[in-house]
């Protein structure tokens, strides 16, 4: 098998100097034109053949310093191109070879969406562009020259400065773009088309102008001022929080339709998803808003984390992901509410990044072996790679965690780096060892950290014992303790937080303790009253803690911690731990219940606390956070009957009360996306959901909030609360909202999400008769991905279900999807991995459908790579 290690990173014995390119586009194909000058390493023996990558390309013409190679000098094929014996100094190679951007459905390299030629290079589509050394380490300075039909193609962009434009005759014209700051080939961009624009500009921290546009179709311009706005505030914080300041004279974002990603961070020249830019308060929700503003910042702050400072090899992209989601998540939580965005951040990580990090796909943030790098944009590498981040900065403080990052931009700026030369700045600024931390980069899995303690009242002693285990993940049977930072304080009998005098057993650095052993006892004195412990404030470790507080300090917790992530995280504790054992047939009691809705009345009744907290602290854990809980032998049909039991008992004595809520947090203001509205709306549609799920009025009650919705985050709720409920009204109200917004590519896939993830017995053939329709548009991702990628992450009961219906319908769709795009494909069956955690019948169903899919179809490297590893080989 074609498996590529770490161990085996050398680097390349040529190196590329400087990069022209020449595209001559035209409507039935595009010539490109490559000048690379290469020369050879000082320590490259002469005769080192030079095999630079290419992947399906067929080549037109060759030669060395303008005299064309004879056939005996090199080879071509389609995985590239070789010459036997290059010149053992400097040259300049040229090639030409001619490419079909609109057969390219794979969407990685050239390609048409909608009529515009765009590129995707990253991580390896730019050798479907040129014969090229395709790897991050490969660092140079781009001169691209691009021609094609005015009438087509007004819009000719690439990255860096345009240097000139002009007319090329036959209706042709030009435009060359010099981008001087040297790049790996993944960074690399074209985009030509008839597009329409906004444009802004930006005056940096040092007095700089800097032209900022955003491309896109014609009509929808209104529609990108949301994301122009976001653009500004993030280009303001990267200069106020990290002291970096953006560095080409123009910055360009064009939004396309078909992406395999949300969006790409190519210098100077973003390419957006489009349902990453477009917003309108008719058609996009507060989420969508949210995730415009996340996704521009993100990729706007790769441009010092991901384009100034690249990654050596792919096996690294955690240090730029890891990094830049960090720096989103910090954006957001500046911009908005910081606990609240924690807790959505946590949210997600405990919905995506845990299961699999518990599950057959489980692989270091850092791996260090892949079959398809593809496959490896996951939320492990982008999200648990940002807590470690997080870990970093919360162990050194602040102030340590800048100057660390101060001496990255400075010591790096320019390279394409590791780990290890990322660890090694914050130990010089520092001057610490993190050498046991950067196993948080090398171990998969999630640690679980297993939590005692004891009071002696007699010597006003309080014992607090911490220890840590992490399960075998693929290829890591035994692992070495984590360094844990856990942020803590003691709460007192009446809810204020407790000092001591003495702290012994352990590291304590202020309100955080250092857990970097397998077991740690740490002794307080002068403790006054028996304490509840206070753990993981802020979520300041990716860990699951296992403790065996009750139900009583569970909820004093949700009352009164001064930290508000742990009062949400106190009431989803208690949550989950009551309906895993509903789902395992262990009845919670009345009282129980009534403990646990006095504690969620309160939250709602706070007047300290903001809406949009106590949303997520209504907001009753997930189906997948409750299988995760249970942990093996999972029947989701169960977990999904304990929670909507769970919300009936809730609900029952004060479903008129939160109605009264919910009507009196009706808003009458004109739509704003601002973080209070926002807020107001979803704890509005928290209680929506409640009572739709809770109440026998509650059906109606969506029903009215649908047809009478201002807006989309109301309208949406509105119907996907019904939908998942499967009410009475909600065939209707998905029948109204497909024929109303008929015409809409992204909210079609609103539809789609909310239709897959309802739980009713059609939902199967549902998919299949939307899939089978003549009009479906089967090559964009982000239809596929809404019907299918919600339905196998967010159905858990149709899609496991016990009679392999839901299995059978997905790997049929898969085995169509691959031929024609292998990324969107391998992203769906990750579905799958929850296999090991269900029932024995379910988990035989949905192994032999792999098996099954493996065994009848000629799958991609991405699909087979996805499967061979959930079936464990
Ligand atoms: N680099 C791929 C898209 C992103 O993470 O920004
Ligand atoms: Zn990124």
């Amino acid at each position: 098998e074609h498996t590529i290690y770490l161990k085996d990173y050398a680097p390349t014995p040529y190196r590329i100097v400087t990069v022209e390119l020449d595209f001559k586009i035209l409507e039935e194909k595009t010539r490109v034109r490559a000048q690379l000058t290469i020369e050879p390493r000082p320590e490259t023996e002469p005769g080192t053949p030079l095999v630079l990558d290419g992947d399906g390309l067929t080549l037109d013409s060759i030669a060395i310093d303008g005299l064309p190679l004879v056939l005996s000098a090199y080879l071509a094929d389609e995985n590239g191109l070789t010459l036997v014996e290059p010149p053992h100094r400097r040259f300049v190679l040229e090639t030409e070879v001619f490419l079909d951007p609109a057969a390219n459905k794979k969407l990685m390299g050239l390609y048409r969406s909608g009529g515009t030629w765009c590129t995707q290079c990253e991580p390896e589509g730019f050798r479907r562009i040129t014969y090229y050394l395709d790897r991050p380490d490969i660092l140079a300075p781009f001169k691209v020259r691009i021609t094609a039909p005015l009438a087509v193609a007004p819009v000719l962009l690439s990255n860096g400065n345009l240097i000139d434009k002009g007319d090329a005759g036959d209706g042709l014209h030009f435009a060359l773009w010099e981008d001087p700051f040297p790049k790996p080939s993944y960074l690399f961009a074209l985009v030509a088309g008839n597009l329409g624009s906004i444009t802004d500009s930006f005056t940096t921290m040092s007095g700089r102008k800097v032209d900022l546009a955003i491309y896109c179709t014609h009509g929808k311009e209104s529609e990108c001022l949301y994301a122009m706005d976001s653009l500004k505030r993030s280009m303001a914080w990267d200069e106020r929080r990290f002291g970096r300041e953006y560095d080409l004279d123009v910055f360009n974002i064009v939004a396309v339709s078909d992406f395999n990603f949300g969006a790409m961070e190519n210098k100077g020249l973003n390419i957006f998803n489009d349902k990453l830019v477009f917003a309108s308060p008719e058609t996009a929700s507060d989420a969508n808003y949210g995730n415009i503003e996340r996704v521009i910042a993100h990729e706007y702050f790769h441009n010092w984390t991901g384009d100034r400072i690249t990654c050596r090899d792919w096996f690294q992209l955690c240090l730029k992901e890891g990094l830049t989601v960090y720096r989103d998540q910090e954006f957001s939580s500046d911009e908005r509410s910081r606990p609240v965005q924690r807790i959505h951040d946590v949210q997600n990580l405990r919905t995506l990044q845990f299961p699999e990090d518990g599950g057959p796909l489980a692989h270091p943030p850092r791996p260090d072996r892949y079959r398809e790098i593809n496959n490896f944009y996951t939320t492990t590498v982008y999200e648990k790679g940002s807590e470690i981040v997080r870990m970093l900065s919360t162990l050194l403080g602040e102030a340590g965690f800048r100057k660390g990052m101060d001496l990255y931009f400075e010591r790096h700026d320019g390279d394409a780096t590791t780990i290890e030369a990322f660890i090694k700045v914050f130990e010089d600024a520092n001057g610490v060892d993190l050498a046991q931390f950067a196993q948080w980069y090398l171990q998969a899995g999630t640690p679980e950290v297993t939590v005692s303690d004891e009071y002696d009242s007699a010597t006003q002693t309080y014992r607090l014992n911490l220890s840590q285990k992490t399960k075998p993940t693929p290829n890591q049977p035994d692992k070495p303790p984590f360094v844990i930072p856990v942020r803590f304080g003691l709460v007192g009998p009446n809810g204020s937080p407790m000092g001591w005098s003495g702290v012994s057993g352990g590291t304590v650095q202020e309100d955080v303790i250092v857990l970097d052993e397998e077991s740690v006892t740490l002794t307080f004195t002068g403790v006054a009253n028996k304490p509840v412990p206070s753990l993981f404030r802020g979520f300041s470790a990716p860990v699951r803690v296992v403790s065996n507080m009750d139900l009583e300090t569970l909820l004093f917790l949700a009352r009164h911690d001064s930290d508000p992530f742990n009062r949400w995280d106190a009431l989803q504790t208690a949550a989950t731990r009551l309906l895993s054992e509903g789902a395992q047939g262990r009845a919670w009691t009345g009282d129980a219940v009534d403990a646990l809705r006095d504690a969620l009345v309160e939250t709602v009744q706070d007047p300290s606390l903001d809406d949009a907290f106590k949303a997520q602290a209504i907001s009753l854990p997930g189906e997948g956070v409750i299988a995760r809980q249970i942990g093996e032998n999972v029947d989701p049909d169960a977990v999904a009957r304990a929670r909507r039991q769970m919300i009936r008992e809730l609900v029952a004595p004060v479903g008129a009360a939160l109605e009264r809520r919910y009507e009196e947090l009706t808003i009458s203001d004109p739509y704003s996306p601002d973080a209070a509205q926002a807020g107001r709306r979803s704890l509005r549609n928290g209680l929506l959901s409640l009572l739709v799920a809770g109440t026998e009025t509650g059906g109606q009650l969506a029903a009215r909030q649908y047809e009478t919705a201002s807006n989309m985050t109301d309208r949406y709720a509105a119907m996907a609360i019904s939908a998942h409920n499967w009410t009475g009204e909600a065939p209707a109200l998905l029948g109204d909202f497909r024929t109303r917004f008929a015409g809409d590519p992204l909210v079609f896939d609103k539809w789609l999400t909310a239709s897959a993830q309802a739980p009713d017995d059609g939902v199967v053939e549902r998919i299949r008769a939307t899939l089978a329709a003549p009009d479906f548009p089967r090559t964009n991702p982000n239809r596929l991905r809404s019907l299918l990628a919600s339905f196998v992450m967010s159905n858990p009961v149709q899609f496991a279900r016990a009679d392999g219906a839901g299995y059978a319908m997905v790997t049929e769709a898969v085995a169509e999807i691959d031929k024609v795009n292998p990324q969107v494909a391998s992203r769906i069956l990750t579905g799958f991995r929850t296999l090991p955690s269900l029932e024995s019948a379910r988990q035989a169903a949905g192994r032999s459908a792999l098996e099954a899919l493996r065994a009848q179809h000629k799958l991609s490297r991405n699909s087979s790579d996805i499967i061979d590893r959930i079936l464990g080989n």
